[in-house]
């Protein structure tokens, strides 16, 4: 399987985030993506190849282009304003919101295009965050032009972002970019099946009045576990796209047999769905290890995720979204990808 990936992805770094009351460094660090590339050349998963520079076309179809425009400008605002340290924003137009404008300031800016103080902007970022687009661009584009299947090494991830917001370390929605050109190219329905820890709101966001795009995912109960605000089961999308949206929220301490029974049914749902391609917003912080998270699947089990995900018999697009136990984040990623090509092989 070819993966995707530019080393440009690696500007992004020195973030600053809270938690537990204190500001530490940012749990999504540049040691992932290398940790990462070491294990696909360590097992031989396939080559690593640079994207192609692509035009903001399609992510313009997913992305609002006032969104796109701050977070291409946000750092030089930022350090215009004569600040340093990592762009963080510290108020939000939530609830109490009695004005329908923006003032220019930048912290007004980054309250207003974002849901949290955890998707912070340093001198890389946006540098970094378009290439790891064009990694998923190139990655859709490899599949439309016959894949069976690729690995986008997407960093920073994409599937907390959504029309007009960044949040949970993600600025532009990979995942979301790439369903979206490969319906451009002539697919006529895709599946986003995000089996990352976090249920992808901003995926969700984007879809969900949409019937050609199905968006299902499996995640931590947001009743305690972020984004909070999203990832109930009972949002099942709304107009033409009632029915194409499925949230399976998951208590704290879910181990693989229920992990791997909520995976069944998932798949199940997919399969009457009967997309032309799966994109897979694949996050590994679902592990035993992870810093952040509270499920309890452990290395053995990764391989078997991606052997399950290989007997839908569809193309598939791998988007790399969280894992944060960084020493095993290659392992456990690699680990889904290695499963599916043997299991593809069989
Ligand atoms: C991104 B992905 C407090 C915790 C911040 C943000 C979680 C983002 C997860 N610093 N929480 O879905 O892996
Ligand atoms: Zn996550």
């Amino acid at each position: 399987m070819k993966t995707i990936f530019s080393p440009i992805q690696l500007k992004h770094q020195g973030q600053f985030e809270f938690y537990n009351g204190a500001v530490v460094e940012g749990y999504e660090n540049t040691s992932r993506a290398t940790f990462i590339t070491s294990r696909i050349e360590e097992v031989g998963l396939g080559p690593v190849l640079n994207p192609r520079p692509q035009s903001l076309d399609t992510a313009r179809r997913i992305h609002s282009p006032a969104y796109l425009d701050f977070i291409a400008s946000a750092w030089r605002l930022w350090r215009d304003a004569g600040r340093t340290g990592t762009a963080l924003p510290y108020a939000w137009p939530a609830r109490g919101r009695y004005k329908d404008v923006t003032p220019d300031s930048i912290d007004a800016l980054l309250g207003q295009y974002s849901i949290d103080a955890s998707t912070g902007f340093v001198e890389g970022t946006w540098e970094a965050v378009k290439a790891s687009h064009d990694a998923a661009v190139t990655a859709a584009d490899l599949i439309i032009k016959g894949e069976q299947a690729c690995f986008a090494l997407c960093r920073p991830p994409g599937h907390h972002a959504g029309t007009d917001f960044n949040g949970g370390y993600c600025f532009v929605n990979n995942a979301a970019v790439a369903a979206q050109r490969l319906l451009d190219a002539g697919a006529s329905r895709v599946t986003i099946l995000d089996i990352d820890y976090h249920h992808g709101n901003g995926t969700q966001e984007i879809f969900y009045a949409r019937g050609d795009v199905q968006v299902v995912s499996l995640h931590a109960d947001p009743r305690n576990d972020y984004p909070f605000f999203a990832g109930y089961a009972d949002e099942r999308g709304s107009g033409g796209g009632e029915g194409f949206n499925i949230n399976i929220p998951l208590p704290h301490g879910t181990d693989w047999a229920q992990w791997e029974g909520a995976l069944e049914f998932a798949l199940g749902s997919v399969r009457q769905f009967g997309p032309d391609v799966v994109v897979i917003s694949h996050g590994v912080d679902t592990f035993e290890g992870d810093p952040i998270s509270r499920f309890r699947l452990s290395h053995d089990h990764f391989p078997l995720i991606g052997a399950q995900l290989a007997g839908l018999g569809t193309k598939t697009l791998f988007v790399l979204e969280g894992g944060y136990a960084v020493e095993d984040v290659g392992i456990n990623v690699v680990g889904v990808l290695s499963g599916y090509e043997d299991a593809i092989r069989r």
